[in-house]
């Protein structure tokens, strides 16, 4: 019976289907939330703090405390209107109860505002209900405490009741949830970072809003972060900027809506001195990887403000040609953030804002905002150009660069690095090629690989830094020279897949600071120049053992961690042996190095993936600073572990 009847007498089949919604969302959960995995346990914590930001956007709430306990509980408060208690005409029960129990209830109840909730993520609260082992709501309202606990998948547990009495000022919601870990594969376990990146993103895009982020587990993490940023993406630039040389002081910043179409545009922009760009566009709170009709709109507009003042100022002469979107990229760091009433996303993975009327109100809003920035500032107006020009003319000189780098190294003839030690299969997805520090190290692997489908590329030393350096400069760098020709697949923008002579290129670098510097500067010259490699999971790190519990000349078992040398040593009883630390790949023998690192049946490699382009891209300007321990962590936390891959 559905639990909705409980509470009136004559209820219809509408009600019924109330809790067939339900189990309809505990059946599959993966068509509502995505996955099951812990991406979609931490949908359920969005979707609740959506529905109090929606509130504080609303202008009611100005405080969202979210907070995760130690047995996984997570809590969201904030201080808004308090969720409406009164009996919902269409349901019979409370509207609250409402919200926790029809799919997508949610969105109806609001008036007009804007909704985060209901957006790309938006589930509804009644599927975080549907989803939990346990949930409860309190509501400060007209004086009154209000509760209600659901169980077991969203079966009302204790229907609505006033609790107690509060000061008639105090308002607001609280709901307090329990994921259920028969649904959640992964478990139930929150990620400390993916819930501190996101709650600080959500206080980047909504100035003014306090977001306070209480994580009270008994670990290194404990503690409480409260961010409140009154400039916004102002200041979302700025910290995007931290580590960079800013061009000039301000950073710009425009809003503006569209009265007709409620769509409003907020834009914040800056220069740096490094060369690549870092622009990312939202809408409704949520992250466009793709892109779509808002930066369209910026990029069209940038160029168009830009080239029209620097003709008109005679930067640029009549007859020479504009400067382009990619002149106007380098050193380019921006936020375009779209609020829409009823936002359409499109794509292969709905990352891509389709609305096409948003490109001409981000035109206008923008345009005529930097129209004035830059009558009123001209020399910020001439700084950019000039770093614009200085890009072209570099862009030109690498255009030159790369012609002839691709005449001398043959690129795309099918010709090979000498270095190079190819494998004898022409198949790509059997293929792996090993990169590998140091030219010892190199000869071990050549040695103890398995040649029908193991190639290994010996590098020497450390390879140009690329995040500080321009694309011409990459490219006389002979170790990435031999790189990019054995990959095969091209670079850049003009990567084909198709073409990647190896679908495992596995990073192998000494277990040391060194090793892990290199392996960061291989990841990066990745990210930059092969992204796709990265984003189709093609990139690994080889994990060469710590330790070897060695007895005369045979080494009786390899550990790979410290953890699991402490445990090897005590299942060895009696038997005699010398713990030998490996301080490096060179020492290994051959047969050695393919037992532990190459052989497909015990080694172990870590998958290099790169799942938010913003984190990444913070973590590579991070990682290229001086401190040794934050590239170590990197390297550590962004490599997926893939043990015995087979696949
Ligand atoms: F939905 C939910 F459970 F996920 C949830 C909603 C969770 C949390 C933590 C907060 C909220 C929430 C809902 N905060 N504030 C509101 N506001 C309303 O639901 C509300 C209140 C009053 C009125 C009104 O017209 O008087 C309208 C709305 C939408």
């Amino acid at each position: 019976m559905s639990n909705t009847a409980i509470h009136h007498d004559n209820y219809t089949s509408d009600d019924i289907q109330v809790l067939e919604g339900l189990e309809a969302v505990r059946k599959r959960p993966g068509m509502y939330i995505g996955t099951t995995s812990s991406t979609g346990l931490h949908h359920l914590v969005w979707e609740i703090i959506d529905n109090s930001v929606d509130e504080a956007l609303a202008g009611y709430a100005t405080r969202i405390e979210v907070s995760v306990d130690d047995n996984d509980v997570v809590t969201v408060k904030d201080d808004g209107r308090g969720m409406p208690v009164e009996i919902h005409p269409k349901t019979g029960v409370s509207t609250v109860e409402t919200i926790f129990t029809v799919l997508h209830a949610g969105g109806k109840f609001g008036g007009g505002a804007y909704k985060v909730s209901g957006g790309l993520h938006g589930v509804g609260a009644s599927v975080v209900n549907a989803l939990s082992e346990w949930l409860e709501a309190t509501i400060h309202k007209d004086g009154k405490i209000y509760f209600i606990r659901f169980k077991n998948g969203g079966k009302v547990d204790e229907p609505l009741k006033e609790i107690g009495t509060c000061d008639i000022n105090e308002t607001g919601s609280i709901v307090r949830f329990k994921a259920d870990p028969e649904i959640f594969i992964e478990g139930t376990v929150y990620n400390y970072q993916t819930l501190f990146d996101r709650i600080r993103q959500m206080a980047f895009l909504n100035k003014g809003i306090e977001l306070i982020f209480n994580w009270n587990k008994d670990d290194e993490h404990a503690g409480t972060h409260s961010f409140c940023y009154e400039g916004g993406i102002k200041e979302y630039v700025e910290f995007l900027d931290q580590n960079e040389n800013r061009l000039f002081e301000n950073v710009l910043y425009c809003d503006g809506a569209d009265k007709e179409t409620s769509i409003a545009v907020e834009v914040s922009l800056q220069y740096n001195t490094s060369y690549t760009e870092k622009v990312y566009s939202f809408c409704n709170n949520i992250f466009t990887p793709d892109g779509g009709m808002h930066l369209d709109g910026f990029r069209q507009t940038l160029s168009r403000v830009i080239n029209t003042y620097a003709k008109d100022n005679n930067y640029i002469k009549k007859d020479e040609p504009n400067l382009t979107n990619d002149d106007l990229k380098e050193g380019l760091t921006a936020i375009i953030s779209v609020k829409h009433p009823d936002p359409q996303y499109e794509g292969q993975t709905k990352g891509k804002l389709g609305n096409a009327e948003v490109r001409p109100i981000v035109n206008k809003i923008f345009g005529d905002f930097l129209k004035r920035y830059f009558l009123e500032n001209p020399d910020i107006a001439k700084i950019i150009i000039e770093k614009a020009k200085s890009a072209s003319e570099a862009r030109l000189a690498a255009q030159k660069a790369r012609e002839s780098v691709r005449r001398k190294d043959d690129f795309g003839s099918g010709n090979l690095p000498t270095k190079l030690k190819d494998c004898s299969s022409r198949d790509p997805s059997i293929c792996e090629i090993y990169i590998v520090e140091g030219n010892s190290a190199g000869g071990s692997a050549q040695q103890g690989r398995d040649s029908n489908f193991q190639a290994v590329l010996p590098l020497r030393g450390k390879i140009l830094n690329v995040e500080k350096a321009r694309m011409h400069k990459v490219f006389d760098n002979a170790e990435i020279r031999m790189m990019i020709q054995a990959f095969g697949c091209g670079f850049g923008d003009e990567i084909d897949i198709s073409k990647l002579r190896y679908h495992k290129i596995v990073i192998m670098t000494d277990a040391d600071v060194d090793g892990q510097h290199i392996s960061t500067l291989m990841l990066t010259f990745l990210y930059r120049y092969f992204k796709p490699l990265i984003e189709g999971g093609y990139v690994y790190l080889a994990m060469p053992p710590l330790y070897g519990l060695q007895k005369g000349q045979k080494v009786l078992r390899y550990c790979y961690t410290d953890e699991e040398l402490e445990l090897a040593k005590r299942d060895f009883g009696d038997e005699k042996y010398v713990v030998q630390r490996y301080k490096g790949l060179g020492e290994m023998d051959a047969s050695q190095l393919w037992d532990t690192t190459l052989n497909p049946e015990n080694r172990t490699l870590k998958r290099v993936s790169i799942e938010d382009a913003i984190d990444a891209d913070q973590v590579f300007s991070m990682l290229m600073g001086d401190e040794v321990e934050p590239r170590k962590n990197f390297i550590i936390e962004n490599a997926h572990f893939v043990k015995n891959l087979d696949y």
